[in-house]
């Protein structure tokens, strides 16, 4: 370095010590109170690991359990609670919420961003994980867990045939570990498409963002139908509203389509990620640029579309029309073609570079092998004939798990070894890790492969027990030996982490030489990444230019500084990635742990039936959640900021696109999908439900629905009145938006009561699934005319508190896209309500 490096690095000093300041998250119990997505990442990691031990503690009790026949282990009500909770554990509670860990640990380092876009979501989402899962481990522990199979078909989940709070513990802490889910879907999305790196334009972007990005909208559109079932579930077990007693007009296979929309792309929401870490990891270790980079691109895209056609694959068996078998199953075998496409680019990859076995180059070895394996049997359970000879048998079991473990394990234990050095800033010192893939690998198989066999041997799936003499013994001990290898695998796999964090030696920065941006960051990484923001020029940043690191870490690139304490990070455009704002986060604080704790108590108030407790709950999630806008928002223009490097962009909350409105648009994309599986499942009651039509119908005159649509409507057209006079509106203080925001507010407050009325008068929702159903769509319209309530008076509150101004508009037009969605659903609910009658009496 030359002369002038010592004054330049002494400000560096500086800099980063000013940073550390501003983002750092206090120590002790302080550390309750983080959002910091370093921090929150690494405990959604930790915690999901510890919810997979105790899923793999859970099998190896089946293993035991079925090593031997008649197998004394458990008996079969204790067995059903165990395959549950296992099957639920491993799919909500370990894999789901890892890759949510991951993506959230890893995403802003690998887009050039100082943290996510909603820190404090990251934290609620987090503490809502954490405690949906313990209710569910309460529950097991006092023996109440549930017991009807991790997709809980009705009518076995329904109070004439689990009748214990079993049932419920499922319904509700699957929903309430959903909210953590559906708030990490939005927050990933909103963060890939707007806080790239500048220069990091959409064709430029690692694999990984895409695969996430690709994931985060399968969530969005494949949860929502979930949460929903559950809802009506819970509705039937809780207030007797029969959605799915065919005996009162409702419809098992209802729940069924409703689970497999969530549960068919599920499966792909956690092979995307593990496919993900593939991409990103192979061409490393192969040491060339993947092969395809937009092919791959295209096929996830397509993988993403795709699997929503898939979901009654898992019906064939249930009496759908050939026609259909014929479509879904031709779709089913589709599938393989974006997934071949991958598999093809990986292994051009391989055989075009210079691989090193290095150890996660061993563990992608394993999920080559595993992956590959489990989608021939895939193929082979897509065929209808086959499928039905192996239906519920250990096959399917088998195939399951291949897939599951070879496309999510493997690549994660690859990914835990390639990004292990990031997070510790060290490398191992030990081989431990070969010997602990070994015994995973060999384990593993020797566990599954006996399955297929026994599966085709006719052994049923969620037995507890067997018969000795047909030819079942022999395999299933070698299964259940097979599985204890596995385990003794992944406690080394422990082991060895620990060895490595607590003796491994002091890692380089970038050991792998791999070309994207995390490995730009110190290791391990600072509270705020990056000491100054990147510009990218090529899909390779770190690859073309090397000295990049110290660059940022000088403080060269773009926000180099620390502006009035403020946490600033860059918003850029979708597409181009053009910087467009200055985003201002929030720090450490307790309000998510205190909003997650107030949701525990209206899960609780439902759960143990104390229903008051329930709304006193949701009043106080409300109150606080309006806390947490206390310090979001300003209460000035302040116009463009300098942002380094010549440019400047205006705050956040001064620009056309920010965050937060786009987490609106993304959230109501997912309210939507909700709506539509309402709606769909209001016409499937009717069109295939037997016992309709209902023996009474609501019969309201026209104009009571239409008054309450007006509502609606008016509230909807003040609201975007509102947003326009105060665009126009010079510096003047309220600029003529408060009595439009009145309006609204009064506008759904109108509708409501005509909504509430309408309930109120449709004839026995408990007698009929037609009064259910309606009863359902119009609270639907009613909790969004409430909440459009609360959102006009919020507006009226920030407007009157000096937050808004003709360049701060922000919370106007959010809340203007409350009320534009809830007309539009509010009306179709309606409408729906008032043709219904029509449609099903003859
Ligand atoms: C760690 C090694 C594992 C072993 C030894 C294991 C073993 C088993 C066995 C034997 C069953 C069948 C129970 C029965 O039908 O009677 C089962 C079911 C299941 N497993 Fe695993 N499993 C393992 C890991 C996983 C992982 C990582 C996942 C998901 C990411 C998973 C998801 C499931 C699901 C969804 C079911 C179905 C549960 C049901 O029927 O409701 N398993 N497992
Ligand atoms: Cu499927």
């Amino acid at each position: 370095m030359s002369a002038a490096g010592a004054p330049s690095s002494d400000l560096a000093m500086r800099l980063h010590r000013d940073l550390d300041r501003i983002w750092g998250t206090p120590p002790g119990v302080g550390r309750l109170s983080a959002v910091n997505h370093t921090i929150v990442g690494r405990r959604f990691i930790i915690a999901a690991f510890v919810f997979f031990t105790i899923g793999g503690l859970l099998a190896m009790l089946i293993r035991a359990q079925l090593a031997t026949p008649h197998g004394a282990f458990v008996g079969p009500e204790l067995y059903n609670q165990i395959f549950t909770m296992h099957g639920s554990v491993m799919m909500f509670l370990f894999a789901i919420p890892m890759f949510e860990g991951v993506a959230i640990y890893m995403l802003p380092k690998l887009l050039g961003a100082r943290d996510l876009a909603f820190p404090r979501l990251t934290a609620y989402g987090f503490w809502c994980y954490i405690f949906g899962g313990s209710i569910l481990v309460v529950a097991m522990l006092l023996g109440v867990a549930p017991d009807g199979g991790w997709f809980m078909y009705t009518p076995l989940s329904s109070n004439a045939y689990s009748p214990g709070i079993n049932a419920d513990v499922w319904l509700l802490g699957i929903t309430f570990v959903e909210i953590s889910a559906i708030c990490a879907a939005v927050e990933i999305t909103v963060t890939i498409l707007k806080m790239r790196a500048p220069g990091m334009t959409i064709d430029r972007m690692p694999l990984f963002a895409w695969y996430i990005l690709v994931t985060a909208g399968m969530m969005l559109a494949g949860f929502p139908p979930l949460i929903l079932g559950s809802i009506l579930l819970e509705a039937e077990r809780a207030f007797d509203l029969p959605f799915f007693d065919p005996t009162r007009g409702g419809d098992p296979l209802l729940w069924q389509h409703l689970f497999w929309l969530f549960g068919h792309p599920e499966v792909y929401i956690i092979f995307l990620p593990g496919a993900g870490m593939v991409s990103t990891i192979l061409p490393v270790m192969a040491r060339r640029e993947i092969v395809g980079y937009t092919w791959i691109v295209v096929s996830v895209v397509a993988v993403g579309f795709l699997s929503f056609g898939l979901w009654v694959h898992h019906m064939f068996t249930t009496g759908i029309p050939h026609l259909a078998l014929g479509f879904f199953s031709a779709a089913s075998t589709l599938v393989a073609i974006p997934t071949g496409v991958q598999i093809f680019s990986w292994l051009a990859t391989l055989i075009d570079g210079r691989p090193q076995l290095k150890l996660p180059m061993l563990y992608l070895f394993g999920f080559f092998v595993v992956f590959v394996a489990g989608g021939l049997t895939g193929v082979m359970v897509a065929v209808v004939p086959f499928d039905w000879q192996v239906h519920d048998t250990h096959f399917v079991v088998a195939h399951m798990h291949y897939v599951l473990v070879g496309g999510f394990v493997f690549p994660l234990l690859a990914a835990a070894y390639y990004w292990l050095p990031h997070v510790s800033g060290k490398v191992a010192r030990y081989p431990l890790g070969h010997v602990a893939f070994w015994l995973i690998f060999i384990g593993f198989n020797v566990t599954f492969f006996i399955m297929h066999l026994t599966g085709l041997l006719g052994m049923p799936r969620r037995v507890f027990s067997y018969e000795p003499g047909w030819g079942w013994d022999l395999p299933n001990l070698i299964s259940s030996f097979g599985g204890f290898l596995m385990t003794m695998g992944f406690a080394l796999f422990v082991v060895d982490v620990l060895l490595h964090v607590r003796f491994g030696r002091t890692a380089p920065r970038n050991p792998w030489g791999a070309s994207t941006l995390e490995w730009a960051t110190a290791t391990p990484p600072a509270s705020y990444n990056f000491a100054s923001l990147p510009t990218v020029s090529g899909r390779h940043p770190l690859g073309d230019a090397p000295e990049l690191p110290s660059d940022l870490a000088g403080g060269r690139g773009y926000l180099g500084f620390a502006r009035e304490g403020r946490q600033e990070t860059l918003g850029t455009h979708m597409t181009a990635a053009t910087p467009d704002q200055v985003i201002v986060l929030p720090g450490p604080t307790y309000l998510p742990l205190y909003t997650a704790l107030a949701t525990g108590v209206v899960f609780l108030g439902l759960l143990f039936k104390v229903y008051w407790l329930a709304p006193v709950g949701a009043a106080l999630m409300l109150a606080l959640f309006m806390l947490w806008t206390r310090d979001t928002g300003q209460f000035q223009d302040r116009g463009p900021l300098p942002i380094g490097r010549g440019a400047s962009a205006p705050a956040h909350s001064e620009a056309a696109g920010p965050p937060s409105w786009w987490a609106m648009v993304f959230t109501l994309v997912a309210d939507g999908v909700l709506f539509s599986s309402l709606a769909f499942g209001a016409l499937f009651l009717w069109v295939s439900a037997p016992g309709w039509p209902p023996p009474q119908v609501l019969e309201a005159p026209w104009w009571k629905p239409a008054l309450a649509g007006a509502g609606l409507v008016a509230a909807a057209l003040a609201g975007r009145r509102a947003v326009a006079v105060n665009g126009k509106a010079d510096a003047s203080r309220s600029a003529g938006r408060d009595p439009w925001l009145l309006l609204a507010a009064a506008g759904h407050a109108f509708a409501l009561v005509w909504l509430v009325l309408l309930a109120l008068g449709t004839p026995g929702p408990t007698l009929h699934a037609y009064g259910a159903v309606t009863v359902a769509l119009l609270s639907y319209a009613g909790f969004h005319a409430a909440l459009g309530c609360v959102f006009a008076l919020f507006g009226l509150w920030r407007s009157r508190a000096g937050y808004i101004s003709a360049a701060r508009s922000l919370d106007l037009r959010i809340g203007a896209l409350w009320h534009g969605y809830t007309a539009v659903t509010g009306a179709a609910a309606l409408l729906l309500v008032a043709t219904l009658p029509r449609l099903v009496m003859p």
